[in-house]
């Protein structure tokens, strides 16, 4: 049986602290699936497919050895359905900072009591422990530099817009 994990999130947009744990769990589990979620406490920058279409060629661009890795997205529902449907018994979530682990933790117990379904969190590269979506949005919103943030798929992407 492949062990499968998922590794989940709104990737809006994709960045280089994502694709360090997108990396990580690659090269523990046979199958990883990236899988894009909405966040109903967060308001969204770009489209869904747009976010699949980034995650896509940033894999591609960081040549990922070891696991299947599959994209896919879920809004109907508990993730945990998702991970029931593909068969995946474990989650892997990046954990950056106290506030991290406080918004993950009871979502990590709910999961398994759902549907036994595990978590494990993996503590960023610290290169990238300051790295998020929105200060990518933001930089990028006000004209910086997102290069030394985002994969390059992603700073050409957003320039290009
Ligand atoms: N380094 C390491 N990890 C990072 C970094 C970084 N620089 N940046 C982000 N991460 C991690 C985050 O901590 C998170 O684990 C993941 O990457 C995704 O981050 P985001 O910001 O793209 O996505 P979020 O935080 O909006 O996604 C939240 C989830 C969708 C994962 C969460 O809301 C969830 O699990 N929802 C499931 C809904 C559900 O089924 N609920 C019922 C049971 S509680």
């Amino acid at each position: 049986m492949p062990r499968i994990a998922v590794v989940p999130g709104s990737f809006d947009p994709v960045t280089l602290g994502h694709l360090d744990v997108i990396q990580r769990a690659a090269r523990i589990f046979d199958e990883v699936h990236v899988v894009v979620t909405h966040n109903p406490d967060k308001h969204a920058f770009l489209p869904v497919p747009e976010r699949e279409a980034l995650i896509e060629r940033s894999i591609e661009e960081a040549r990922i050895d070891g696991a299947t890795i599959r994209i896919a997205n879920w809004s109907m529902g508990l993730l945990v359905d998702y991970c029931q449907q593909v068969g995946a018994e474990v989650l892997v979530k990046g954990i950056r900072s106290s506030t991290d682990l406080q918004y993950e933790t009871p979502m990590s117990i709910v999961n398994r009591n759902l549907a036994g379904v595990e978590t494990i969190f993996m503590l960023p590269d610290p290169e990238n422990a300051h790295v998020s979506s929105s200060l990518v949005r933001q930089v990028s919103e006000l004209g910086g530099d997102i290069s030394p943030y985002v994969p390059r798929a992603v700073a050409t992407f957003l320039q290009q817009r």
